[in-house]
């Protein structure tokens, strides 16, 4: 198998994204695709994320990280089958293509819940170097990984909306090389406000974060990473994937989890 044979397989075609939707990739640094999940899915994915959340307890989120004033969740690939939808949805795949025209494979699938009054975080990237020389490779377009918050409940200015400064990924800089204070708003930042339903894929090394919920609701998205084929992943799939998620799974679902 290779990842085109494994994509078309998974419906995704030459023309899955616009040329407008990867221009957006290529000079912004993410793309807002619209109506990627109905209401009745939005519902379906927080009332299991909540049950997760309930039964986990403190160690929620364990398996990658926890955060201060947020619910995390870890490793949902193997914790219902209902999250396969994210994995192979094609538009995002689509995405993931375009950024890493090489191959790739999933990271992780997790979900951050900012409770109310909290979830305010620095801008920064989903990257740092490792070596200096790692910048080279961003340099020539060789990214390091792409995100993509699924947005679950309408993201709005009040409720923590996730904040992103367009082309940054092509900056070649950390926002803590040149912000004195990263909680503060940053020039031509731009608030991801949004509908449920709504998915933002971005380049990974594009300054973004969760801005502070001021409502008393939960403000719930999950986050969909994909990386470089030949690298490790956060949540390793291979380490980690249960028999009976291996069972359910079809080859090409498993060509892009990596296992
Ligand atoms: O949930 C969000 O709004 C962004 C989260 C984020 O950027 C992170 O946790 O690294």
């Amino acid at each position: 198998m290779d990842i085109h044979t494994v994509l078309y397989e998974l419906g995704v075609r030459d023309d899955t994204l616009t040329p407008a939707e990867n221009r957006s990739l290529d000079q912004d640094g993410y793309v807002v695709l619209e109506n990627m999940f109905t209401l009745d899915q939005t519902a379906a994915f927080i009332r299991r994320l909540e049950q997760l959340a309930e039964e986990e307890g403190d160690r929620a989120g364990v398996e990658a990280h926890q955060e201060e004033g947020t619910i995390r969740l870890a490793d949902l690939i193997n914790k219902d089958p209902m999250f396969e939808y994210c994995f192979t949805h094609p538009r995002l795949l689509a995405c993931a293509l375009h950024t890493f025209p090489d191959g790739f494979k999933v990271d992780s699938l997790n979900a951050r819940f900012a409770l109310p009054g909290m979830g305010g975080q620095m801008l920064h990237a989903d990257w740092g170097p490792s070596q200096p020389s790692d910048w080279d490779n961003v340099k020539a377009k060789r990214y390091y990984g792409m995100n993509s918050m699924w947005i679950l409940n309408d993201f709005t200015a009040e409720n923590g909306a996730t904040r992103i400064v367009p082309g940054t990924h092509r900056v070649f800089h950390l926002p803590q090389d040149v912000m004195h204070d990263r909680f503060a708003p940053y020039p031509g930042e731009v608030i991801l406000e949004g509908p449920a339903g709504t998915v933002v894929a971005f380049n990974s090394h594009c300054w973004q974060g969760g801005t502070l919920n001021r409502t008393s609701d939960l403000r719930r998205v999950m986050h969909m990473a994909y990386r470089p084929r030949e690298t490790t992943s956060l949540t390793d799939q291979g380490k980690h994937l249960r028999a009976e998620t291996a069972q359910r799974l079809t080859p090409a679902m498993r060509y892009v989890l990596g296992v």
